[in-house]
């Protein structure tokens, strides 16, 4: 049995230290917010399947290689003709300020539909995780999302905002009515808004009325400042574990699979909080989107002391 399946775009990634239009070396690896949970999830040995469509070129080569390498089930991702692998490029600006292209409009996952990730979801996953990314690729995979999200599965969602490709009243139109299939909702504090109905204006009435809806927990995430969940039982905040920033992208993600796995072992919300923020700081101590996540046994690893070598 499946614990949790995701769907969405993974695209190839490039990194450069410094400014692109300077030249100099990149480097390639792939990103996507929900395979980079896949991957998380996968390494906490977890079964996860990530289902999606790649450009019928190396980069989406790429992108299945690597998938199935950290042992993300496929099964049902597929090449598919009508667009290329989307590619994403991330340059060191300044100090540790990374500015994000993205090359993505008509790639392959733009076509994604519900006809590619229904299929996936039978048998039943435990959890179904979705992201506010997918919606803003295309309406196919807008429809994608609704039509997963009311299959009777579990639904986790990450919010996700991506100002690169929506507004956020479009944002807010696309999420707001997926709410009542939701059963667990990620936001980071400035992007509450976009899935609570707009008549509550405070994070606390936000956070009572997705609750009020039907969603059993509202998590928040606060960067440095560690997250809050929120069920209808209790409040619990968490902060940050303190670790050198090395690269805070895919930090939130990291975030989502601890906080899965933590939900899949049946731990309470604070133990799902502490091992949120566990695998948060193992993506903002290491470079790359996921390249840095822990496996089980390595999850304690950030206890050790600073500059311990590990004999
Ligand atoms: O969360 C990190 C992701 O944002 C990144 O890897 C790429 O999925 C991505 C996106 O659409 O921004």
């Amino acid at each position: 049995m499946i614990d949790v399946a995701t769907f969405g775009e993974t695209m190839a990634a490039l990194r450069a230290d410094g400014p692109i239009r300077l030249g100099g070396t990149m480097r390639l690896s792939v990103a996507g917010a929900e395979s980079n949970v896949a991957i998380g999830l996968a390494r906490l040995g977890h079964r996860v399947r990530w289902t999606g469509l790649v450009g019928r070129d190396e980069p989406g080569e790429l992108v299945l290689r690597t998938l199935r390498a950290e042992g993300v089930d496929v099964t049902h991702a597929r090449v598919d003709s009508r667009g290329p692998t989307g590619l994403l490029l991330f340059e060191r600006r300044i100090g540790d300020v990374v500015r994000v292209t993205y090359h993505r409009a008509g790639s392959a996952a733009s076509y994604l539909s519900s006809g590619d990730v229904l299929p996936a979801l039978d048998p039943p996953p435990r959890l179904l995780h979705v992201t506010g990314i997918t919606p803003a690729l295309g309406p196919a995979p807008a429809s994608a999302v609704a039509a997963a999200a009311r299959s009777g599965v579990r639904v986790c969602l990450d919010v996700n905002y991506r100002s690169r490709l929506w507004d956020r009243d479009q944002a807010a139109a696309a999420l707001r009515p997926l709410v009542p299939s939701l059963s667990v909702v990620v936001a980071s504090d400035d992007e509450l808004d976009l899935i609570a109905p707009p008549t509550a204006t405070t994070e606390a009435d936000r956070v009572a009325a997705l609750l009020d809806a039907g969603v059993t927990e509202v998590v928040v995430k606060r960067g440095a400042a560690g997250a809050t969940g929120h069920t209808t039982r209790e409040t619990v905040h968490t902060p940050a574990r303190r670790v050198r920033v090395v690269d805070v992208v895919g930090a939130g993600d990291a975030f989502v699979a601890g906080y899965l796995s933590g939900l899949l072992d049946d731990l309470d919300l604070t133990g799902r909080l502490d091992r949120a923020v566990t695998t948060g700081a193992f993506a903002v101590a290491s470079p790359g989107d996921w390249e840095g996540l822990p496996t089980r046994s390595e999850l304690d690893l950030l206890d050790t002391g600073p500059e311990s070598t590990l004999r």
